[in-house]
Formats: structure tokens, sequence, C-alpha cells
């Protein structure tokens, strides 16, 4: 700390999540660093410290979502259920966090207000809410990509008598909902997940859905013993699974056209992958994500398993009227969802058709005029997703230009780890990087890694700065935009994959579609040049 009152690192992390709490690991234990880390929270978690809502849990299975960077880390947690329930991973984390004694160098309940690019001293100036500052050659930014929670401005709002809660902000203590009446808005990941759940407790539970959705059983359940022992037995194979394929999941894309069987086989194999239930499902074939045709018979199989399960035929026609391919919004999975709605307390009202036009002091007004009592409103409307949770950082870079200004038409980076006119500041899942399209913590550990890397090479040439050549930006832009229109994912126009959720988002399909594992080789490609496409300077 100088007299200035300013203290100094040679790098601060934003963010005590998977990519903070590893970031921190590398630059601090494998580079010798002084690194402060920065976390809005009291405790470690990111992402998992918010969500707590009913339900809450891991689409990634157990032995995939975690850290694999050590294979002892690895073999030495032991996982409870086939996907890990939000205090299961908090256990986790704050296992890995006390092991790697990483908390001393976390600072909690520290929320960033502003972070500033002093060009002079080439320094980051950090502002806390608190009134601290800080100062660092490097900036990582290790926020998460779904962290900034999405409440839709409703008229009326603020004169609900009840209580109303958005599920990414949900109160610690947890929220009872015996006796009540509940509307939960939101039918994506998180609102599939918490209508089963909030169904067996709610007095009524009315869920208002804009757009249906598919999904597929999640088929959770406990590990057995066999299972548990294989996964460790199994450390190196997994991990080389999860590195090679487009998608950092520990399953194979099957290499079968949807067209190389008959309709007969067809159904026989998506009926083994709804039976064998989760993420696994887009796997049945290679050509799902990118040929519509193959695309609708996944969809149509997927509807038809709706139309089954719900009893009630106006409600299993509401569910069904799907109108964006499979997979192409990011795809739930669900415990017993669909059968929710086959209770007498369950109802589903189509906002799309008939709006809640404002939510009076006693609950929701629809456009027909239909007041819905309620006394517990659920938002599961998700998240100003990828660019959200950085541009509330308050990040100024060269010349003081405000990141919100050079991303004013839609976020632009290099490999989504740096932006132009940012020196040395670093996103960590950042717009234009798979991270979203993969499982999370096998592109967190190579975005981490990556950057390692990079300073230490800054460090042993003694390059004071790097950022991205523009030229490189407008190339990676280009890029990310054909991967993306290679597939069906821009086909769902109302994802937040392309920041369509909230209202006026520049429409930009932010995530790289081209998969983890052309990604990683396109960074260790970008590396062993040199840093081609960024300008190094003294
Ligand atoms: P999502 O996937 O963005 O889902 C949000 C849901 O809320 C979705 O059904 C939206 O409908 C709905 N929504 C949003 N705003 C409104 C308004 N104003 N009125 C009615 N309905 C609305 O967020 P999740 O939290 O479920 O999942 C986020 C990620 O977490 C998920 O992708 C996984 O990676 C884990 P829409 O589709 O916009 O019409």
């Amino acid at each position: 700390r100088q007299a200035t009152g300013t203290a100094e690192f040679d790098a601060i992390v934003i963010g005590a999540g998977f990519s903070g709490l590893y970031q921190l690991h590398l630059l601090r234990d494998r580079l010798g660093l002084s690194v402060r880390v920065l976390e809005q929270a009291d405790g470690v978690g990111g992402t998992w410290y918010w969500n707590r809502y009913p339900g809450a849990r891991c689409d990634s299975e157990s032995h995939s979502y975690c850290f694999s960077f050590s294979e002892d880390l690895y073999k030495e947690w032991e996982w409870t259920e086939r996907y890990p329930e939000q205090p299961e991973i908090m256990r986790y984390l704050n296992w890995v966090a006390d092991k790697l004694d990483l908390k001393r160098d976390i600072g909690f309940n520290t929320r960033v207000t502003a972070c500033r690019y002093d060009a002079v001293a080439n320094r980051w100036q950090v502002t806390t809410e608190g009134g601290e500052t800080l100062a660092a050659t490097y900036l990582i930014t290790a926020v998460g990509c779904l962290s900034t929670a999405n409440v839709p401005k409703i008229p009326g709002l603020e004169s609900f008598q009840g209580h109303w809660y958005h599920t990414g902000q949900w109160p610690h203590e947890g929220v009872d909902f015996s006796g009540l009446r509940v509307g939960q808005i939101g039918t994506g990941s998180t609102g599939i997940q918490a209508v089963p759940v909030i169904a067996a407790q709610a007095k009524h539970l009315t869920v208002f859905q804009r757009t249906a959705n598919y999904s597929v059983p999640a088929r959770n359940g406990p590990l057995s013993d066999d299972f548990k022992a294989w996964t460790k037995e199994n450390y190196r194979t997994i991990r080389e699974v999860m590195h090679s394929t487009p998608n950092g999941h520990p399953f194979v894309i099957s290499d079968r056209s949807c067209w190389d069987v008959s309709a007969e086989e067809r159904r026989t194999l998506y009926e083994a992958a709804w039976e064998k239930g989760g993420l696994q499902f887009r796997a049945t074939f290679r050509d799902l994500l990118i040929d519509k045709e193959a695309n609708d018979t996944a969809a149509e199989f997927l509807r038809a398993k709706i139309r089954e399960i719900v009893k009630d035929p106006e409600t299993a026609a509401k569910l069904a009227d799907i109108d964006h391919p499979y997979a192409a919004k990011r795809p739930p999975i669900d415990t017993e969802y669909f059968e929710a709605y086959n209770r007498d307390n369950v109802s589903l009202v189509d906002v799309r058709s008939n709006p809640i036009e404002r939510i009076t002091p006693k609950g929701a007004q629809l456009r027909d005029g239909t007041e819905v009592e309620l006394d517990i409103i659920v938002f599961a409307t998700g998240f100003d997703a990828m660019t959200g949770p950085l541009l509330r950082l308050g990040i100024t870079g060269r010349d003081g230009l405000p990141l919100s200004e050079a991303w004013a038409a839609g976020p632009r980076t290099y490999l989504g780890l740096q932006v132009a006119g940012f020196p040395n500041m670093f996103t960590i899942t950042g717009p234009g990087s798979p991270s979203v399209l993969c499982n999370m913590p096998i592109a967190i550990e190579q975005h981490a890694e990556w950057i390692a890397d990079c300073i230490a090479h800054l460090r042993a040439k003694g390059i004071a700065r790097l950022e991205p050549a523009p030229e490189a930006v407008d190339r990676w832009v280009e890029h990310v935009n054909e991967a993306a229109h290679a597939t069906l994912l821009p086909q769902a126009g109302h994802s937040w994959y392309l920041g369509a959720n909230v209202p006026g988002k520049p429409r930009v399909f932010m995530p790289y579609a081209g998969g983890m594992a052309r990604y990683r080789q396109i960074c260790a490609d970008v590396a062993a040049k040199g840093y081609e496409g960024f300008v190094l300077s003294d």
C-alpha cells in the first residue's frame, strides 16, 4: 500500500466464482504475482452464490462440472448425484478455495464501481463501493456471463402487495410457498427447474409462458459407487473427451447423420437418448444443429413427448407450440417439468397471446382483463447475459473511452479475451468466447490458463502492454458471425445469445459457436505465433 492509500498489485481479478478462483491460483501460485480478487458477495461461488432458487441444479454432469486441471483435486472430491445441486457446488467451491488457500487474497463484500486505465502509469485503477482504491498492471474480469438479473419493467410492480423475487437474487433463507398463490414468469432452463419444486409446495402455481421450450428429462439420481470409482479411474480419458468435443461435455457427439438411418431407427435412437436423459440428447446426430430438417425430426419427437405427458390437450398444445429449432436456445433439462402441469394446482397462461399488462396490488392483470391473484411472483426471466456483468463495472480504457461506448453497437472482442483500447484487460468467458455454449469449467480453465501464459510471456519479454489490433477484432467478430450462421442458433430470434431478451440491447450473436476444441486450437496458435493479432508495446 502506498502513501496515496492505493493498494498496489500485479493483478486484480474481479469475481470469485470458478473463473476468479482458478485465475488467482494460476497467477499467484504458478507465476508468483501479487493478486487481489474483489468479490461483491460475502463468499466464493459466483453464479452459484446467487442462484439459490428452488430446484437450482447444474445441467452439466457433476463429474464434468468441476476443475480438472489437477488430477489430485479431481480425484479427492466426491459428488453425490448425477447433476450437482446448488448447495453441493457451493460446498465444492469452498473446499477448493480452502484447499488452495485462496480466500486470504479475496476481498469479500467488495463491489467494484469503476476501473480506469491510466496510460501514463500503465496501470488499472479500480475503485470499490466502499471507497477503496487499488491499482494493478493487469485487470481480469471473472464476472460470469449470467450474473446481471433481468427483471422486466412491468408497470405496477411497485404496487404489488405480495413479495417478488428474481431467481438469480434468491434470499438465502429461502422462500416458503406453503399455502400461497405463486406466479412464475419465465420458462427457460431456470423456470423449468423451479416449476415442479414450487408446485409441490404452493397452494397454486400459475406459470406465465412467453416462449414455449423443449426439455429433456435430466434423469437425475444418486451416483453409484461403481460410477464414482469409474470417473476416478478414467480421469484422463474423461478430460480428453471434454477437451476434444465442441461443447466440453464428457460425451461424444455422434458422427452419424440423422439421414443415415431409417425413420424407425431414428425414433429408437431418440427414445434411447430420452431415456438416458440430459444434454446428451443433442448428441444423437451430428447434424441436429446445422440442418433444419434434421433438427425438425428431433423437435417433432420432443413435441410429441409433451403431448404424451401433459393430459390436458389445451395446456399440452401451448407447451408444445415451440417456435425455434431444438437447442437453438439453451436446451433445458428437467425433473418432472411437463408432469407438473398434470397437477390440479398448476395452470399455464400464454403471455404471448395474452400478455401481462400490469402488476396490480393483488396480482397480474392480463390483456383480456383477467386478474390472476398472487401472493408471490417469481421472475425466472434470465439475465442481461455476457455484456451486462462487464458493463456495470464502469470500465474506461485508453483515452477515457468507456466500455459502454466501445460496445454501443454490441460487444467486439478478440477471442472473447480482450478489447481494443483496453490494454492488459482480460475478460474470462467474455462475449466472442464459446463459454456459454460449452461445459463452463472446461472453457474457464482454458481461458484462465491462456491468460496466465500470456501474462507470463509479457513479463518474461519485458513487454508493458498488450491489446488487440482493431483489424484482429474485426476479423474475430466476422468469424464469430460466420460460425453462428453456420448453425441454426441465430434462428431462435428471442434468445439471450442474441441479447434479444433485454429491451434495447443490440442484437449481436455473442458466443463463439465454432466449438470449444477449435477455439482452443485457435488461441494456442495465436500464442505460438507471438500473440498474433495483438499489439505488444513498451
Ligand atoms: P433464460 O433462458 O433467458 O429464460 C428466461 C425466461 O423468461 C424465458 O422463458 C423468457 O421468455 C422469459 N421472459 C423474460 N422476460 C420476460 C417478460 N418480460 N415476460 C414474460 N417472459 C419473459 O434464463 P434462465 O435463467 O432460464 O436461464 C439462463 C441460463 O442459466 C441458461 O441458459 C443456462 O445456461 C443456465 P422469452 O424466451 O424471452 O420469450
